[in-house]
């Protein structure tokens, strides 16, 4: 069964990847198997080594929004890939707009090792 750290690496970790193109969310929501019914609305990548997205559970705690436990802000900007639902899309044919970013990214972190298991937004 996957856990909840595999889940987080298989919807939001893209280390290797550095330049996206305009088709990289409908690509990559469909490659990663990130399109449930219904089309997920909103669903970051991050492109940095896995090393520096885990060191942000050790430290910077920010206040979470909602009621996750325990949030983790990263002390540096990330280069992410924003994918989000165009209007009007509607399942299966999830379509995606992609937007490249770099900011600072919030996550939630579980068990032990300590290791990211939600993405909860970028600031
Ligand atoms: N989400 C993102 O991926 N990026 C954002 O900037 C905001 C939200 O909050 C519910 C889901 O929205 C999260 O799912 C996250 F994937 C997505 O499985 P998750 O990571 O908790």
């Amino acid at each position: 069964k996957e856990t909840q750290a595999d889940e987080f690496l298989r919807q939001h970790m893209d280390p290797d990847t550095s330049k996206v193109t305009a088709s990289y969310c409908n690509t990559m929501m469909k490659l990663r198997n990130v399109m449930g019914e219904p089309c997920k609305p909103v669903n970051t990548f991050i492109h940095e080594p896995l090393r520096d997205v885990q060191a942000i559970c050790l430290k910077g705690d920010v206040p979470c929004k909602n009621t996750k436990s325990d949030c983790h802000q990263s002390s540096s900007k990330m280069r992410i890939t924003d994918c989000r639902l165009k209007k009007g899309s509607i399942y299966p044919q999830c379509d995606y707009e992609t937007q490249q970013k770099r900011k600072y990214i919030i996550v939630t972190c579980e068990g032990n090792p300590y290791v990211p298991v939600h993405f909860v937004g970028s600031v």
